[in-house]
């Protein structure tokens, strides 16, 4: 336990204290603490009082959503996986990369057992002997929290054969990754635990149908399933959270310009301007939003509800917060050179398409830009997409393509030679 490297100072806070309940302070819960602070009873709950049907409906009732970044339904995913024969394998993506997002980490460094739980419910559910938690390379920390936090529920019971009792059994077991965003993406996280270079494969078919080692697999985020043992608990209560349609709590790490950065949780009913309150309220004018990489808000758009719907902000919750005092070809820029350092190459117009969309930001950086380049960005945001076979591939322009729409002016003005932010020249 010594050994585990010093966790960052994140700042958590809640108004509804479901998935932050024990993970405000930052210290790791133990399985004493969260065994006394009602941890573990959603699992008995689940193996005495359920079915695994009775499960699978609870979370579709739930209208839980997958916290990943595309917001699939989780009630959908696991009634596909149990339409395909055992054995079934659970994913946790564990990988969480996207620029700007760092909510995931809470839950595994601070509140292990939340997700572990939840892991055993959700493998009960989709008749899962084995499961596997892939964790980024750079979180060492979670890596050996998890491990200590497994070892002490396979110590009580909760883990292995025959738990508490039942004759449900399940195994559980950690994989670091080594430092690869696409690895994220969930056909290319699998290709990496079977042990081979992480690439994306083409789907269909869907995990649920062929996954790790060829069988039918589910692949749910952490935060999604640190939700299991919520829904379990609070079965039907669990609609009066938040509002219809986009029930439960949801994680929001907020950053840049605002006076308290940090992790956040609250219902989806909160609008984006809420949120920035919560975190404090911004530092300056604010200028914009970035929603992680992948898509860009207009302060006419601070009104937008932080929840799934089309309208929805959607996604992780990441949201990255700047002022006046930036320039948006400055940041885009950082995304533009993360999406190209973290294309894995398999297709060329992702490839290579995202070397150009960084070279050609850098040109308006430098002031050589003319408006030609403004049209292959265009150009680029329109096909990259279109040749790509993941989601890395089909968003890499997203952000690029929102800030040509919504501050065309800061582009034009680069061009001109000035930098509205004064960041560039
Ligand atoms: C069975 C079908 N399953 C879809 C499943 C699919 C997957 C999930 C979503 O993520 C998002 C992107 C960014 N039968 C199914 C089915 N599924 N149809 O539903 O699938 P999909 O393809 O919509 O998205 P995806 O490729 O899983 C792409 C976001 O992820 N992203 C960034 C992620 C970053 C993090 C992080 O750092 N924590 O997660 C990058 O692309 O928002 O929308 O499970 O199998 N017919
Ligand atoms: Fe790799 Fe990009 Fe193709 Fe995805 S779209 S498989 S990241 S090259």
């Amino acid at each position: 336990r010594d050994k585990i490297p010093h966790l960052p100072e994140i700042y958590a806070d809640s108004n509804i204290n479901l998935l932050l309940r024990r993970a405000k302070e930052n210290r790791t819960v133990d399985i004493e603490e969260y065994e006394t602070t009602g941890g573990y009873s959603a699992l008995r709950k689940a193996l005495n009082k359920f079915t695994p049907e009775d499960i699978i409906v609870l979370v579709e009732e739930s209208t839980l959503r997958g916290r990943g970044g595309a917001g699939f339904p989780t009630g959908r995913k696991w009634r596909f996986v149990i339409q395909n024969p055992k054995p079934r394998y659970l994913i946790c993506n564990a990988d969480e990369s996207e620029p700007g997002t760092f909510k995931d980490r809470i839950i595994i460094e601070r509140d292990p057992h939340l997700l572990i739980e939840g892991m055993i419910i959700s493998a009960y559910a989709i008749g899962a002997e084995k499961g596997f938690i892939y964790i980024r390379g750079e979180y060492p920390a979670g890596y050996m929290i998890l491990e200590n936090a497994i070892n002490e529920a396979y110590e009580r019971g909760y883990l292995g054969k025959n738990i508490l009792g039942t004759d449900f059994s399940f195994d559980l077991y950690v994989y670091r990754g080594a430092g690869a965003y696409i690895c994220g993406e969930e056909t290319a996280l699998i290709e990496s635990l079977e042990g081979r270079r992480g690439h994306p494969r083409l789907k269909p078919p869907y995990p649920p149908q062929v996954g790790l080692f060829g069988r039918p697999t589910v692949v749910n985020n952490v935060e999604t399933l640190s939700n299991i043992p919520i829904i379990v608990t609070y079965e039907q209560y669990f609609m009066h959270i938040g509002p219809a349609g986009y029930y439960g709590p949801k994680l929001f790490p907020v950053s840049g310009k605002v006076k308290k950065p940090g992790v956040y949780e609250s219902t989806m009913d909160i609008t984006l301007n809420e949120l920035i309150d919560i975190a404090g309220g911004p530092i300056g004018k604010p200028k914009a939003v970035f929603s992680g990489a992948l898509g860009v808000y207009h302060p006419d758009e601070f009104d937008t509800p932080m929840d799934y719907s089309p309208k929805g902000f959607g996604g992780t919750g990441t949201t990255i917060v700047l002022n006046e005092e930036d320039c948006i070809i400055d940041s885009l820029i950082v995304i533009a050179n993360f999406f190209h350092h973290e294309s894995c190459g398999k297709c060329t117009p992702c490839r290579v398409g995202t070397y150009e969309q960084f070279n050609i930001l850098k040109k308006f950086q430098e002031g050589t830009a003319t408006e030609k380049d403004l049209d292959l960005l265009i150009h680029l945001g329109k096909n990259i997409p279109i040749g790509s076979i993941c989601g890395l591939g089909y968003s890499a322009p997203n952000a690029i393509m929102d800030a040509i729409r919504k501050f065309r002016d800061e582009f034009e003005a680069h061009i001109n030679g000035k930098c509205p932010g004064g960041v560039c020249f």
